[in-house]
Order: structure tokens, then C-alpha cells, then sequence
């Protein structure tokens, strides 16, 4: 199936934010009732959901002996084989280059809409100020606003679209978290190597010269948060995803069998869940899972989601050291720039961008 990138938004653009005190949400944002997340249901301790809980990994057992970073590599990938995504402590990147993040990106969203409307997105490339992802006409939309940027290869570093205000966002804020979370990246695609039995610099040779873009998410509070989502079910479609989420409001939860998790926000803690370029590369041993974002009436939330990619004119296909007789390679190889096309024009839909490359 071809896809033409589209260059203009089918709409005209509504920033949730100006929805946040209205007393209603209005009927573009209501999710059909099977897709609504029932926070009013009673919370029943006794659920699967309830009781279950995002695996926390102290990746600081990596500069162990021998055997504590073994026993980490090896809570690494079951994390990833169980549930796709766990919560990481004391992984590398420094509390205050993330507090700083936090303080510096709250600031933009605050500006007056005519200021960081200056920064709209369009479906071109979608950096810059956006609120919808996806360009099918009509579709019903998630309750959330978000900033986009490029930031490699860095030869598509385009300053012009980042923010200039307020003043106190800086570039080098974003850069130099930036350059502490790829470090972390690139020390999970070694752990993801070992712990399939390649050597280990086989994700970061896979991965080329590796892509990242960043999306600061911005959920303002929600009058009916029991009619939408702040972000539809999806697995990533990049390499990895680090998220920084936002330390005292609550609303990502993550697929496990039939249920949604909420998870826990653990100060200090960043979360790291594998994208689908990984489930292709890994043959299915690591899977990127769904997961969605909920909002309430009472507070906004600030997220950053880092995706770490491939290159994307690199073909991504199953590991051939993964493939045997056994076990025939599940995907077809695609290069990441045109299945991230897919996302970009259908938006969200659960897994079925990853379905599609299957092989049979
Ligand atoms: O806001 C969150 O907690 C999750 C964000 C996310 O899944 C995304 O940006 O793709």
C-alpha cells in the first residue's frame, strides 16, 4: 500500500488546551464506548490490573560484578519479553538535566496560545506545536497538545523549528538531555544483544546512524476524562522509546492480556518500553506492547517521550541468527522511514502498523 505524504492538516487545528474549562467535551474528542477507558468504575483490588505492576530495574547493577550485571540483563529482557516496557532507576541521565526539562517545556505550554502558535506543526514532518496526530479526515481525536522536534541524525536538527520562548528554554536544555538518554539507549541496545545471543554491538551496527525525535506531550485537565483518551492505544514504532513522565499526575497504562495497567510514577525513574523496529529485528522475542494515556479533571500532565530509531533508509528485518527452520522470520524487511508513513497518516491504531509487515 503507497502512501503520499500529506502536507496539510484535512482540519482546522484545535489546541485542547482552550477545551480544558469548557463544561463538556466536545463530540470530536468522545471515543466510541468500547474504546473509553471506565474510569468510573469502581477500582476492584482483587482485578488482575490491580494487583500488577510495571517491573523497576536498577540498571546501576550494570557496572556490577559479573554476576549482578548478568542477573540485570537478565531482568532487562524478561521485563521486555513479559511486558515490552519497565520502569528504570539510576539509568545514567542526571535528576536535574530532567528537572530542568520539566520546569523549562511546563513554561512553553503556559505562553499565551497566539505565542506558541507561532510553532504549529503540520503533517510534513510534524515538528513544532501540534494536536492531533494522523490526517484521516473526521477522525476522532485525542485530548492532548504536543511539541515535536528532530534531533538525529543531526543532519536534521532544524533550529528554526524549536522554541525560542519563553527564554528560559533553552536548546542546550533539550541537547544535553538529549545526549544523556541516547548514552542510555545505546547501553540497552547492548543488554538487548547479549540477552539474545548476539553479539554485542549487533542492535547498534542494525540500528546504523541511529534517528531521535522527542514529543514533549501536554494533556490539559478534561471536563468528561471518562469519554476520551489523552492518547490511543499504540506500540511504538521506532527503535526504543524513553519516557520521561510526569512525576505526580498518573495516566499512562500499559497493555497486559486483556487488562490496562496504570503505572506508578517512581521519582527519579524514566520508563523504557521497546518500539516495533525491535519486535521485527528481535523475531518476536521482545514485543512492543500498547499502551494509552489518560487524562482527569483536575490537573494536566506533562510527558517526553524519546524515540530512539534506525537509520531510516536502512532495511529492518529479523536478526538471521534468530532465524531457523523453527522459527521462519515473522516480519518482511521495510525501511523505518516508510513505516513510520503509516503511523504518521493513520495515526494511533493499536498494532496494527506492525501486522502489516508480517510475512505471511
Ligand atoms: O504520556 C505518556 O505517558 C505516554 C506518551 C506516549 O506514549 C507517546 O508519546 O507515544
Amino acid at each position: 500500500m503507497a502512501m503520499e505524504l500529506v502536507r496539510e492538516w484535512p482540519e482546522p487545528i484545535v489546541r485542547v488546551q482552550t477545551l480544558a474549562d469548557g463544561e463538556f467535551v466536545p463530540e470530536r474528542y468522545v471515543k466510541p464506548p468500547s474504546e473509553r477507558p471506565n474510569l468510573m468504575a469502581a477500582p476492584n483490588p482483587s482485578s488482575t490490573a490491580a494487583q500488577l505492576s510495571l517491573p523497576v530495574i536498577d540498571l546501576g547493577g550494570l557496572a556490577g560484578g559479573a554476576a549482578e550485571r548478568r542477573a540485570t540483563m537478565a531482568a532487562v529482557s524478561q521485563a521486555f519479553a513479559e511486558w515490552g516496557f519497565f520502569q528504570a532507576v539510576n539509568h545514567g541521565v542526571r535528576a536535574e538535566v530532567m528537572a530542568e526539562m520539566r520546569r523549562a517545556w511546563r513554561g512553553f505550554f503556559e505562553l499565551p496560545l497566539a505565542e506558541k502558535q507561532a510553532y504549529a506543526n503540520s503533517p510534513a514532518t510534524f515538528e513544532g506545536y501540534g494536536s492531533r496526530l494522523g490526517v484521516k479526515k473526521g477522525a476522532i481525536l485525542d485530548w492532548g497538545d504536543y511539541f515535536f522536534l528532530q534531533l538525529l541524525p543531526h543532519a536534521v536538527r532544524n533550529y528554526d523549528k524549536w522554541p525560542r520562548l519563553p527564554s528560559s528554554l533553552s536548546r542546550e536544555t533539550t541537547e544535553a538531555y538529549a545526549e544523556e538518554v541516547v548514552k542510555l539507549c545505546e547501553v540497552i541496545e547492548s543488554v538487548l544483544s547479549v540477552t539474545l545471543g548476539l553479539d554485542e554491538g549487533f542492535f547498534q551496527r542494525a540500528f546504523g546512524e541511529a534517528g531521535a525525535g522527542i514529543r514533549v506531550n501536554y494533556y490539559p485537565k478534561c471536563p468528561q476524562p471518562d469519554l476520551t483518551l489523552g492518547l490511543s492505544p499504540h506500540s511504538d514504532p521506532g527503535g526504543m522509546t524513553v519516557l520521561l513522565a510526569d512525576d505526580q499526575v498518573k495516566g499512562l497504562q500499559v497493555r497486559n492480556g486483556d487488562s490496562w495497567v496504570t503505572v506508578e510514577p517512581i521519582p527519579g525513574a524514566l520508563i523504557v518500553n521497546v518500539g516495533d523496529q525491535i519486535q521485527v529485528l528481535s523475531n518476536n522475542k521482545y514485543k512492543s506492547v500498547e499502551h494509552r494515556v489518560v487524562v482527569n479533571a483536575s490537573t494536566e500532565r506533562l510527558s517526553f517521550a524519546f524515540f530512539y530509531n534506525p537509520q531510516d533508509d536502512l532495511l529492518i528485518e529479523p536478526a538471521r541468527e534468530l532465524v531457523a527452520p523453527s522459527s521462519p522470520p515473522v516480519y518482511k524487511p521495510m525501511t523505518f522511514k516508510d513505516y513510520r508513513m503509516y503511523m504518521r497518516m493513520l495515526g494511533p491504531r493499536g498494532k496494527s502498523h506492525v501486522d502489516f509487515m508480517k510475512a505471511t
